[in-house]
């Protein structure tokens, strides 16, 4: 008899109606503004069904729809809204009286009034009031809200051909083939999802700016979007090339204190707030990465940054002015040499030159996005200009929105960090890195807070849930809320946004948080462990192992890898850097002693046995850390599993596939550091975990039939520096005899994945298919050719297979032998400017391991 039979059918039918009502499938496009129903409504049964709002702004009617929507859906009984009304309500009003985009809940005996000093501060409050409801938690009269600074943006890197400079999750919601959309519904929502978080700006276009950006015609375009966000209270803004006065405006010069160029950007402007009388402002890359600037003209920022504020300023615009400004060409030969240092060395000299609405755009450390760096010194070096700091949603450096990896932990960390800056009297006091881009620490001369903020790269996408892994949406969610208010706890973050993402369940409540907590230090720990800054191939698309990438070349990301020892030596005898630093946090990190582990090679240079305040060596630290993060990035996988049925099938099985793939790329990740920690520095893991596999059978080294061996590069990322390709149409096999005791075994084959190309795989025992699979693109797309390296390697397993001693075990691999002309060119490519790529994927295998439990063990 089995089971089924032996449960009684009414609790069958109780269970799946239970399922039917929190678990139907879901694409991941409301995000965390579902509103699923929630389980106990009664407890605001007493909340009037009217919601009377006067407003005739398009937010104010968003606002009172919104509630509408929201109330109705979660508590299941109809709400109405009405110009007016008798008895009790929930009341939306303007209250000019309250701080500038602040809303205050209050209860009296006419109802609830929800207040806000502007139409977008009315929807702060009713997306905080429904974030209320959707957690359960009391409704009761709350002390004003008023955001921490002026600037909250994202920014998005669209390209008007419709790709996206480091975007994940599709092509872009705004732009296409060089123009804007037709359809902006996408971008529509994403500013209802801004709005819900209180973001009140958003930059459209790549700082990588399209020459062409500021053009008549773009310019008309650009106004419908900023039309689709009037209503969210989301302000448009640009990023542009400072070259335009000569690119599109035909002038001999682009020089900032030219009266020509001055002209032109004062016309521009005019041209431009006709177009869009709410235009936020101008975000500027110059001087950088291939960027002209006003350098050119020996101007400084200061100059080019000026020109355009006197220009937006009767138009009430900003401009945001990156600080990323460095010179990628830098010697690598040079021992003083050091990229970190460019911030200060570019910005602090003109301090106090800046006019009143330039915000520098500071980046959160000082290079680029790493797993762990520093902050950047710059924040506390510019006393007398405004900043704003600049973190990624888009997890460029940190797994592309293919591993789950929970940033607000990390800028959480970054906004804390006390700078210890001196006061007015010398002596160090609090500055905390929050308390510096929202105005606080370095006021104006009259004492009021300076202009600050906070900008996300955020590069959502027209993949339904916006940014690919369901888990990232906890990003943007998160950004929001630190911007807001960064004292807001991050376990408070993690825990609304599991709610109103994957629902109350408590088992769903009790699981995803704790997820999400620790993920940033898994993927720390199996990345770029010790402040190593990255060790992905930086000259690649930034994704998987590519250890020696960062070395011997301009781009400054180095760490130094050498035979006497790691990490670059940034102390007083070495680049100076640390010296940037205000002088106690500049003690702390200058001494060995007082150095934390997690920061140690991003300013010190040490051997590979140096020991660390663990009490561990530098070497067998970074052993361990790998096993166990890799462990914990496996343990993902069941984690999940354990909530099957409490989660709509359609989201929980798109996340299991993301976290299956986790798993395996995080162990391309241990081995790929560890065998190199290895070799490099002669010292053995103690615990000869490294370089000896149990059950893995190299693909080179079993039998193999039209199989041919390739040289991988870089050497770490295949096993044993080696994988197998196939060239032959007809398929290739490699066969091995199972050596194993009779048992249920998970097998898993370690391949490699290009995004061109769809190889076919089958596993067969005893001649029996026992699992296949294609390699079809679990990668984020990549921007250049790809080759089998530590962006493609990729595991399949097939789990529970019978195997016995002397079983005959087949892989058996189909290449895709199609030619470039054969394949349909994806639209991405066709717009854009890469080189053609070879389409033909050959199969390649790293290696297959048995095991009793497969990848799930650290092997
Ligand atoms: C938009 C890094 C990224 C670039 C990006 C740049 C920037 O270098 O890899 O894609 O360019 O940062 O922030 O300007």
């Amino acid at each position: 008899m089995t089971m089924k039979h032996l449960v009684p059918k009414t609790f069958l039918i109780a269970a799946c109606l239970s399922v039917g009502l929190t678990a139907k499938a879901e694409d991941g496009s409301a995000a965390w503004l579902r509103y699923a129903p929630i389980a106990n409504a009664k407890q605001y049964e007493t909340l009037p069904a009217v919601i009377v709002s006067r407003g005739e702004s398009a937010s104010e009617r968003a606002a009172a729809e919104e509630l509408r929507r929201g109330l109705t859906s979660m508590l299941g009984r109809p709400f109405t809204v009405a110009k007016n009304g008798r008895g009790a309500a929930i009341l939306l009003t303007a209250d000019a009286h309250l701080p500038s985009e602040s809303y205050r809940i209050a209860r009296n005996i006419h109802g609830l009034h929800i207040d806000g000093s502007s139409p977008a501060a009315e929807l702060y409050g009713v997306f905080h009031f429904l974030e209320l409801i959707a957690s359960q938690r009391p409704i009761r009269d709350e002390k004003t809200q008023s955001p921490s600074a002026t600037i909250r943006w994202t920014d998005e890197w669209d390209n008007l051909n419709g790709t996206i400079e480091r975007g994940y999750a599709g092509r872009s919601i705004f732009f296409d083939n060089g123009h804007v959309r037709a359809d902006l519904t996408r971008a529509g929502e994403y500013a209802r999802l801004l709005a819900s978080v209180g973001i009140n700006g958003c930059n459209v276009n790549n700082v990588n700016a399209d020459l062409d950006t500021l053009s008549p015609e773009h310019l008309r375009e650009f106004a419908r979007i900023a039309d689709v966000f009037r209503p969210w209270g989301v302000k448009l803004a640009l990023s542009i090339d400072l070259t335009s006065p000569q690119t599109i405006g035909g002038l001999d010069t682009f020089d900032p204190v030219d009266p020509k160029v001055i002209a032109w950007w004062q016309s521009k402007a005019a041209e431009i707030y006709k177009l869009i009388p709410d235009f936020a402002g101008f975000t500027v890359k110059a001087d950088s990465e291939g960027r002209k600037g006003p350098s050119q003209y020996g101007r400084t920022p200061a100059d080019a940054a000026n020109v355009l504020a006197r220009a937006l300023k009767p138009h009430g615009g900003v401009v945001l002015y990156r600080g990323f400004v460095y010179n990628n060409h830098l010697d690598w030969n040079d021992r003083k040499a050091d990229r970190a240092r460019a911030g200060v060395d570019n910005f602090v000299k003109n301090d106090g030159t800046f006019d009143p609405n330039v915000i520098i755009q500071i980046k959160e450390g000082p290079i680029d996005f790493q797993a762990r760096e520093p902050v950047s010194p710059l924040f506390a070096a510019l006393h007398k200009t405004n900043v704003a700091i600049e973190v990624q949603t888009a997890q460029e450096y940190t797994g592309q929105q293919r591993h789950m990896v929970f940033l607000p932990s990390m800028w959480k960390w970054v906004l804390d960090t006390d700078l210890r800056a001196p006061g007015a009297d010398g002596k160090p006091r609090a500055t905390p890195v929050k308390s510096i881009v929202t105005g606080h620490a370095f006021p104006n001369a009259d004492g009021s807070a300076r202009m600050g903020g906070f900008i996300s790269v955020t590069n959502v996408g027209l993949d339904a849930n916006w940014l690919h892994h369901p888990m990232a949406m906890a990003n943007l969610y998160g950004f929001g809320r630190l911007a807001w208010n960064p004292d807001t706890p991050v376990d408070e973050i993690a825990n609304t946004w599991s709610t109103m993402t994957w629902g109350s369940d408590a088992a769903v409540r009790a699981t995803v948080p704790k997820m999400l907590l620790g993920s940033w230090q898994v993927y720390e720990g199996h990345t770029g462990p010790n402040g190593i800054g990255t060790l992905t191939n930086i000259l690649g698309y930034h994704f998987g192992p590519g250890i020696e990438s960062a070395e011997r070349n301009g781009w400054g990301q180095w760490f130094r890898g050498e035979k006497d020892g790691i990490g670059m030596d940034r102390t007083s005898a070495g680049t100076g850097y640390i010296q940037q630093y205000p002088p106690e946090l500049a003690a702390k990190y200058e001494s060995l002693a007082t150095i934390p582990d997690d920061l140690l090679l991003f300013f010190h240079h040490v051997p590979y046995d140096y020991r660390l305040h663990s009490g561990k060596t530098l070497v067998q630290s970074i052993y361990d850390t790998h096993y166990a993060s890799a462990l914990a990035a496996a343990e993902y996988v069941p984690q999940w599993k354990s909530l099957q049925g409490r989660i709509d099938p359609e989201r929980y099985t798109q996340t299991l596939h993301l976290f299956e793939f986790q798993a395996g790329h995080a162990i391309v990740w241990r081995d790929a550091i560890n065998q190199w920690f290895a070799k490099q520095s002669g010292i053995p893991d103690a615990m000869h975990r490294v370089g000896n596999d149990p059950g893995r059978m190299e693909a080179e080294a079993v039998k193999a039939d039209g199989f041919t061996p390739v040289d991988v590069t870089p050497w770490e990322t295949a096993s044993g520096g080696k994988a197998m390709v196939c060239h032959d149409a007809k398929g290739c096999t490699l066969t091995t005899t199972v050596q194993q005791p009779s048992g249920k075994y998970n097998v898993a084959v370690q391949y490699y994945d290009m995004w061109s190309g769809i190889s076919r795989y089958e596993l067969l025992v005893d001649g029996k298919r026992v699992a296949q699979w294609s390699a079809d693109d679990t990668l984020p797309p990549a921007q250049f050719d790809a080759a089998p390296d530590g962006q493609t390697a990729t595991r399949f397993t097939a789990q529970g297979i019978a195997l016995h001693p002397g079983a005959t075990m087949t892989l058996h691999a189909m290449p895709d032998m199609r030619s470039e002309l054969e394949h349909v060119m994806p639209a991405a490519e066709a717009n854009s400017q890469l080189r053609p790529r070879d389409y033909r994927e050959f199969a390649p295998v790293d290696y297959i391991v048995i095991g009793p439990d497969g990848d799930l063990t650290p092997q």
